[in-house]
This record gives structure tokens, C-alpha cells and sequence, in this order.
């Protein structure tokens, strides 16, 4: 072999290991266990691109060179920016979602961490070499060609089969077959997903109302029953509010002085709720709430299911005299919330386009304000009354200006995310204990039923630093179960309640435990949810963050293998965190199983006329 033709292989084959190093360090990121098969199966992919880079002649060599090893390279950086934050690696089907981006822009530059630009860091230096040689024509003999040809080929054949071996939930194919198999199959997936709208099973959908409907939610002798009897309900949804801050103090601050107050009068606090969303995130949370149905974790629901039917709590609400509002200090279309909320029973919609919007603070305007401006809102509208209410000072990346800022962080917080976070919580708590003496000073307290609740976490664990830092704050392992607690507080003026309840429960509960409250039966529609105040036994089905089949009962946290085999599973006790025997745990994933596939049946064929015309 010509010795220039020597160089031109080692630059490629160079460029080769690169990528190999930097694409096995996001798999040390992604918590991947098996190195091995994780090598074995992300060569032959690198293989395939360096190899047909190499058969590439003429002056356009080089530029194609870059342009591969450029792709390859913000694959890994995307890759790794968006499972520290999320948990898991994007998917061409979230493309759509890609128009919200401008939107939350804040949130994105947050995600990037100095850190990750080791995956780009070599493009520069890459483009002045390659810039800096002399352009020729590269000359490889026929059977330097041939072999390379056969090696393209050969690994071609190797990543097709690796491909074909893939189990379990997609979403988690890189664990066991490596990011780029794992993003091949995604888009094999969307592609056979398109000619193919519907899930493969095929339920029976009266035995699905038969085993999802509680029949004991038709009785009136169930505790609290009616205590809230025609009250307005006013649904607060608290943005990124987690549990932890909950009676916390944070160097002798106390962060949420306002719930803590609320949660210890008159209230039902439960501390083992869980968020319950898919890549809708907040707008699932609602959808969750309001339909008692799981979110899909592949779509946002909003977005993906505009033309169903639904049967929901506002929809009961209106049959039994309520009118019905929504109330987000934030574009009408974000989310798709201008299209969703007529078809959610929700009929007016007041927006930042209907606000006086001179006071925002991060996306949209600030707590205190819309909070007042509600007030006006809700004493005209007719009552009784459902209300939603979604904040959003608590917002990542939870900047507020500085003179709102009333934590006194230790130096180490400032500028962190979680110093971020707890300054935006207490200032959306102030806020939040504003509001509530607008409602007493507008007569609106008394008669209303109050619910307060995250929608889902702030400070994911994918973070390093907020791993680090939680840890450290908590004192215990700051993991995604502890980050997915997130608060719900009924609040129920002038009864005297006061209850702690350690019952686990998620978004999904809601409907049926708020109708318990207001007297009210759902006769017509199916709820997924159990009513919290007098079920026995918590349960939460996971199928986000976490594989489908995971879940959290009263005494244990399962999470399902990644690869899909049930023996891999982890599980362990809620409160000593001690790993439990995974076969106790069975039980419980098939059930979560099949509430997930059964609430996804129905939203995938639009089923819910067909359930109100059963129960007829
Ligand atoms: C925007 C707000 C935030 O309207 O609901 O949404 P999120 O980014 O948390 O899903
Ligand atoms: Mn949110």
C-alpha cells in the first residue's frame, strides 16, 4: 500500500476510535451494564459509516469526512444532553414537540452542561486539519477496495441481526444493543407505526369496564362521601412542585410555609403521590387528572388524540350544574390546550392572550399575578364552579429576578438548579398563600373544594449535579422514585380534617377521589384511578422514565428489567429501601401491565362513546 493511501486509512480509522471512546463514555452516562455486548454491538454501526467514508474518492473527500464524524459526534451530544435531563434517549417521534423548543429556549440552554461538549469537542481541530492538507486523489488498490467493501457489508449483516435481537420496550434498546441500534429501531418503529395506528392486542371491552370500574364507587356509604357537596373545586397544579419541599427547611428556612400551613388545617395531605406523565409532561398531568386515564408514553396525548371522544371530570361536573374554566398564564396554543380543552368539558379558556401579561417571569406571567388576575375571573364566572389552575413560576430553569428571590443560599446552591428551585418553590408558595386570602376576601374560600398537587418532577436524578447535590441535602439516595413524589393536599374549608396519609397513589387517582368528595358517581365513563380516601391498597402503574410493568404499591418499588426480562428487575422496600425477592413482585407487574395496555387500547381506538353507550 502506497504510504500517502497508509495516512488516509489511520485518519479514518483515527476518527473511528474517537467515536468509539465517546460513544462507550454516553453508555457509561446511560448506566449501561453490559460493556461488552455494548462494544460488540456499537462497532459494527461506526464500522458501516467510517467504512463507506473511506471508499469515498475525489475532492469532496475530505468534506464528507467531516460532515460524517460531525453527525455521529451531535448524535452522542444530543444523546447525552437529553437523557441527563429525561431519563432516557430522544425519539424521532417527539420530532413534533421540536416546535415547543423556542418556547421553553431557557429550559434548553439550562440542559447544557459544559461537560457534554467533550462529545464535540474534536470537530474544530478535525475541520483545520483536514483544511490545512493538501488535496489528492486517493488511489486504494481493488483489493483494498474489495476488503473494505466486505467489511461494510459484513457489519452491515452484524448490526441488522443485533437489530432483530432487540426485546422489551423499545425506548430502552440501548441498554442491551447500543444507542445506534437503539435509534435505528426507533425509527423502524415510527415508520411501521404509521401504516399501523393500533396496538397489536385486542381486549374485550366489556370485560375491561368489568375489571376497571369499581363497583363499590356507586355506593354513598364511602368515607368523606359528599363532604364538599356543590363546592366549587379549584384544581391547582403546581408546577414542578415536589414532595421534598413539603415541611422542609433548608439552613432554618422554611421553604413552603404557605402549604405547610394549608396541609395542617382542614386538609388531607397525602405524601406518597406520584406523578403520572409521558412526553406530554404537564398536559398529560391534566389529561391524567381530569380523565383518570394513563398518558401514552410514546406521544403526548394532547397532541396525538385531538379528534377523541373523552368522558371527563369537568364533563361530569357540567351534567351536575357546574360551569367550567382553565386558567394558564401562557400561550392559548402551547400544548394544544385551545384545541384539547373544548374536548376535555372545559368550555372557557383564559390565557395569557386574555391577562394582563406585563409581569412574567420565566415563560409566562408570574405567580402573584395571575393568581390576582384569576380572582376576577372566578368570582364572575357561575357557580359552582370547576376550575383549573395551572402556575408556572416554578418552571424550569426556575430563574426568578433576584429581588423576588428570598432563600438565603449557601454559596455552593447559587446558580444550581436546585438553588434555582427551591427560590422559584418558595416564591410560588408565597404566592400561592396570596391566593388564598383572595379567596376568603372574595367570599370564593369557604365554599370551595381545594386541590394542590406537582405535576411532576423538577430536579431529575440523570443530573449529576442534582444527584450530588439532592443526596446530600436528603440524606438518602436521590433516585427517579424519590424524584417522582410529588405532593397532593385536599384542602376542604371548615370540616376539621387533618389527615396525613401515606397511601400511594398518582394523577390517576384524582377523578374518583374529588367525585367521592362532591357526592357525585360517574356511571358513565371508566376511571382507571381509585378513590385515596377509601381505597386499601395503593397502586401505581409506571410506564415513563421507567420501563411498562413497573410499579409502586404500599410496601415496594418494582422497576422493570430494561432488556425486558422480568429476572433483571429490581425491587425494593418503599421505606427501608432494602432490595426485595423480585417474584413477590409479579403480581403487581402484570396488573400494571394490563392497566396500561388496557387505558392505551382505548385512547389508540377511540373507545370512550362506546364504554358511555355500554354502561347505558
Ligand atoms: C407551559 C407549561 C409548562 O404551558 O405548562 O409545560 P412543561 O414544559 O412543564 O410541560
Ligand atoms: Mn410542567
Amino acid at each position: 500500500m502506497e504510504s500517502r493511501n497508509r495516512i488516509d486509512l489511520i485518519e479514518i480509522f483515527i476518527l473511528f476510535c474517537i467515536s468509539l471512546v465517546k460513544t462507550m463514555i454516553l453508555h457509561v452516562y446511560l448506566e449501561s451494564q453490559h460493556y461488552f455486548e455494548i462494544i460488540i454491538a456499537v462497532i459494527p454501526p461506526l464500522l458501516i459509516v467510517y467504512g463507506l467514508l473511506n471508499l469515498i474518492k475525489g475532492k469532496k473527500r475530505n468534506l464528507y469526512i467531516i460532515i460524517g464524524h460531525t453527525i455521529i459526534s451531535f448524535i452522542l451530544f444530543a444523546d447525552l444532553m437529553y437523557y441527563q435531563h429525561f431519563g432516557f434517549l430522544p425519539s424521532v417521534r417527539l420530532i413534533p414537540l421540536l416546535k415547543l423548543v423556542p418556547s421553553v429556549a431557557n429550559s434548553v440552554a439550562f440542559m447544557i452542561h459544559p461537560m457534554y461538549l467533550i462529545m464535540l469537542i474534536d470537530i474544530i481541530p478535525l475541520i483545520i486539519y483536514f483544511k490545512s492538507k493538501k488535496k489528492r486523489n486517493i488511489t486504494y488498490s481493488r483489493r483494498s477496495k474489495r476488503i473494505n467493501r466486505y467489511v461494510v457489508i459484513i457489519m452491515l449483516i452484524a448490526f441488522i441481526v443485533n437489530i432483530t435481537f432487540i426485546n422489551g420496550e423499545s425506548m430502552y434498546a440501548y441498554s442491551d444493543h447500543g444507542v445506534y441500534s437503539y435509534h435505528v429501531y426507533d425509527i423502524v418503529n415510527i415508520i411501521s407505526d404509521s401504516t399501523e395506528e393500533t396496538s397489536t392486542n385486542i381486549y374485550d371491552l366489556d370485560t375491561i369496564i368489568e375489571e376497571v370500574n369499581n363497583k363499590e364507587y356507586l355506593s354513598d356509604k364511602r368515607r368523606y362521601h359528599g363532604i364538599a357537596k356543590n363546592r366549587n373545586v379549584i384544581i391547582i397544579q403546581f408546577e414542578s412542585l415536589q414532595d421534598f419541599v413539603i415541611n422542609r427547611k433548608y439552613r432554618g428556612q422554611e421553604l413552603t410555609p404557605n402549604l405547610n400551613k394549608l396541609l395542617n388545617n382542614d386538609s388531607i395531605y397525602f405524601n406518597n403521590y406520584y406523578q403520572q406523565v409521558g412526553p406530554g409532561n404537564t398536559s398529560d398531568a391534566e389529561f391524567t387528572v381530569n380523565n383518570s386515564m394513563y398518558p401514552i408514553y410514546k406521544y403526548s396525548v394532547y397532541k396525538k388524540y385531538t379528534e377523541n371522544n373523552f368522558y371527563t371530570l369537568p364533563h361530569l361536573l357540567k351534567e351536575n350544574g357546574y360551569s367550567t374554566i382553565a386558567l394558564h398564564g401562557y400561550k392559548e396554543e402551547f400544548w394544544n390546550r385551545n384545541i384539547m380543552y373544548p374536548n376535555q368539558g372545559i368550555d372557557d379558556f383564559i390565557s395569557i392572550e386574555d391577562l394582563n401579561d406585563d409581569n412574567t417571569i420565566g415563560l409566562g406571567i408570574g405567580d402573584k399575578s395571575f393568581y390576582n388576575q384569576s380572582i376576577k375571573k372566578l368570582s364572575e364566572i357561575n357557580k359552582p364552579f370547576y376550575s383549573l389552575m395551572i402556575t408556572l413560576s416554578s418552571h424550569n430553569p426556575y430563574e426568578i429576578p433576584e429581588e423576588k428571590q428570598k432563600i438565603k443560599l449557601s454559596e455552593e446552591h447559587e446558580d444550581t438548579l436546585f438553588g434555582n428551585y427551591i427560590q422559584s418553590v418558595n416564591y410560588a408558595d408565597e404566592a400561592l398563600g396570596e391566593f388564598i386570602v383572595e379567596l376568603k376576601e372574595n367570599g370564593l374560600y369557604d365554599n370551595s373544594l381545594i386541590m394542590i398537587y406537582g405535576d411532576h418532577s423538577g430536579l431529575f436524578p440523570n443530573r449529576e449535579d442534582n444527584k450530588e447535590i439532592m443526596t446530600e441535602f436528603l440524606g438518602v439516595n436521590y433516585d427517579f422514585d424519590e424524584s417522582m413524589n410529588v405532593p397532593l393536599i385536599i384542602h376542604v374549608p371548615g370540616t376539621g380534617i387533618n389527615e396525613n396519609k401515606s397511601i400511594v397513589g398518582s394523577h390517576v387517582d384524582l377523578f374518583p377521589t374529588i367525585i367521592n368528595l362532591l357526592g357525585l358517581k360517574n356511571n358513565k365513563g371508566i376511571m382507571f384511578g381509585q378513590d385515596l380516601n377509601n381505597a386499601k391498597e395503593g397502586f401505581v402503574a409506571l410506564q415513563y422514565f421507567v420501563p411498562k410493568g413497573s410499579f409502586i404499591d404500599d410496601k415496594k418499588i418494582f422497576i422493570m428489567s430494561k432488556d425486558g426480562i422480568f429476572k433483571n428487575s429490581r425491587a425494593w422496600n418503599l421505606i427501608t429501601k432494602e432490595p426485595i425477592d423480585i417474584e413477590n413482585c409479579r403480581e403487581g407487574y402484570e396488573k400494571a401491565i394490563k392497566k396500561t395496555d388496557y387505558s392505551n387500547y382505548i385512547l389508540e381506538n377511540n373507545l370512550i362513546r362506546e364504554i358511555i353507550n355500554k354502561n347505558k
